[in-house]
């Protein structure tokens, strides 16, 4: 086994001596100065994770929400999904290996995981609008190449678009074309037969003002617009020609701060929604007459998607199980509708993407969404086709047949791989349409309860263990006592407190009957964090 070429190419990405930093819930995302080590290795780790499994893998180059100065890498497993956890593990070990042992690292790997190194491998590489994406790609690229791999440079695109290539590659074509190009198109059309069941909707209905956060998705709307056919007005703000990424706006400055981003104009009582800075999440809000702001977040969203699914199995008289996963931030007025009102499946899962994913997964169609707003829709295999059968059914009744067309219509306006803000917003603005409902009227479904996430600096975030998907802590003792005396103080209350896996900080969530009492519970668990 020859690894001259990782050795000479290793040395012009050193790694800084002593410095140590792990594979987190979003890989690995830190200040862009400390990454360029990094992202050689991690191009390194692609290669080898594609000659192991025969198959094309991603490496997305974005920090998200974080400010424009960090940056951050994660990789894309062959169905467009996150990293598998044991390979998680090895970019840990590989990342933090000092110059004199990032061989013998390598070696290891490649022994434990017995990959064959003439195998050939084929990586595609995405990146963010950050000023420091551009160097730090080409790092990613330089890994690739000096372990022989083939490599895809997709340049500016969305994490999810990445996903989605990755997906489509490894599919040979049957989710999709690997192009952007193909990604609009397919998603467009979706798009664009779903509205046509959108009766007398008026052009005042098909406008949406887009915050961009400054990022690579107000780039990308830009571009996807003319597939839209008209049939969708978009307003861009934060488009990125002024703001900087991120800063006061965004799909995480919205949700967090509850407030509308600075740099778009809003009028009260029109739709508007942001993204974040790598578009994979997507928050709704308006203003009302007298000013107040209004948040649609993930829960609302997971909502309305999850009720027009139903409405159409059942339309379409298919029995399928349909589930919707969330995290502990999900609002409770959000779980006890749909549980009660909406009698569908509810499933709480551990906050991160892969693991909303994962419990999705389980069921015939797994709506998941995060309150930040990130999330899609799963179909299985067998959902998918027994849907395909009706719609394809010529002797089925008018009535059924309509809502098999729309449920295969939905299918492809989704990006399946991972959440979407593009995708999303498509399916969101086509069920508003279709069943011309205002959102305020959307809004109105549930309300929320009013809450408050506050974060705390301790001196180790990991004495906190938590349980039960994250809702009761475990350590350290006392802790979780100390947490239900203070929320019985309040009505309708809930709180928990969890160890943030992309900051150093506790995360500490509280909701109750009204937002003085939110606001006191979550300050007061949070001095019993201390
Ligand atoms: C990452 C996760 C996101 C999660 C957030 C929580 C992915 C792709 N992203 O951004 O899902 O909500 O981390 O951050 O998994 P926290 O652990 O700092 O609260
Ligand atoms: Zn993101």
């Amino acid at each position: 086994l020859s690894l001259g070429d990782v050795s000479k190419q290793s040395g012009l990405h050193p790694k800084p001596p002593g410095l140590v930093l792990q594979y987190g819930t979003a890989g690995f995302r830190t200040n862009a100065k400390l990454l360029d080590h990094i992202m050689f290795r991690m191009g390194l780790l692609a290669t080898l994770r594609s000659k192991k499994t025969k198959a094309t893998i991603g490496v997305m180059v974005t920090a998200s929400h974080n400010p424009e100065e960090d940056n951050g890498v994660k990789l894309v497993d062959p169905m467009g999904e996150m990293v598998t956890p044991t390979w998680e593990g090895y970019a840990t070990q590989l990342a933090n290996a000092e110059q004199e042992d990032l061989l013998a690292a390598l070696k290891d790997i490649i022994e434990e995981e017995a990959i064959n190194m003439s195998q050939e491998a084929d990586v595609f590489v995405g990146k963010d609008t950050r000023s420091s994406s551009a160097s730090l790609s080409k790092a990613v690229l330089d890994g690739v190449s000096a372990l022989g791999g083939r490599n895809k440079d997709y340049g500016l695109v969305t994490t999810p678009q990445l996903h989605y290539m990755v997906c489509c590659q490894n599919t040979q074509g049957k989710y999709g074309e690997a192009t952007v190009e193909g990604y609009y198109k397919k998603l467009c059309q979706a798009f664009i037969q779903l509205t046509k069941n959108a009766s007398n909707c008026t052009d005042d209905q098909k406008h949406l003002s887009v915050d961009g956060a400054n990022g690579i998705g107000a780039l990308k709307v830009r571009e996807m617009e003319s597939y839209l056919k008209k049939e969708l007005h978009i307003s861009l703000f934060n488009d990125g020609s002024a703001g900087k990424l991120n800063h006061q706006c965004g799909a995480d400055f919205v949700k967090v701060q509850q407030n509308p981003p600075t740099g778009m104009k809003i009028n009260s009582g029109e739709r508007c929604c942001s993204f974040d800075g790598d578009a994979d999440r997507i928050v709704y809000y308006y203003t009302d007459s007298e000013g107040q702001f209004h948040l649609l977040d993930g829960d609302k969203v997971a909502t309305l998607i999850s009720t027009f699914l139903k409405e159409l199995l059942t339309q379409a008289g298919i029995d399928l199980e349909i589930a919707v996963v969330q995290t502990a931030y999900a609002n409770g007025s959000s779980t006890n509708y749909l549980e009660d009102t909406m009698k569908v499946i509810v499933r709480c899962a551990k906050t991160g993407v892969k693991h909303l994913h994962h419990a999705a997964q389980e069921f015939d169609i797994g709506v998941y969404f995060e309150a930040n707003g990130h999330g899609t829709v799963l179909f299985s295999k067998a959902a998918e086709e027994k849907i395909r059968q009706l719609a394809e059914d010529s002797i089925a009744d008018d009535e059924r047949k309509r809502a098999a067309l729309l449920l295969q219509d939905t299918i492809n306006v989704i990006n399946q791989t991972v959440g979407d803000a593009i995708s999303d917003m498509l399916l969101i603005e086509a069920i508003l349409a279709i069943r011309g409902m205002t959102i305020q009227q959307w809004d109105a479904i549930y309300k929320d309860l009013p809450n408050r996430q506050l974060k705390v600096k301790v001196s180790d975030r990991r004495a906190i263990d938590t349980t039960d998907a994250e809702r009761r802590a475990v350590s350290p003792t006392g802790l979780q006592e100390a947490i239900d005396t203070l929320v019985k103080k309040y009505s309708q209350a809930r709180s928990f407190v969890r160890p943030s896996g992309t900051e150093d900080v506790v995360r500490v969530y509280a909701e109750a009957d009204t937002q003085e009492s939110a606001d006191a519970l979550a300050h007061e668990v949070s001095l019993a964090v201390y």
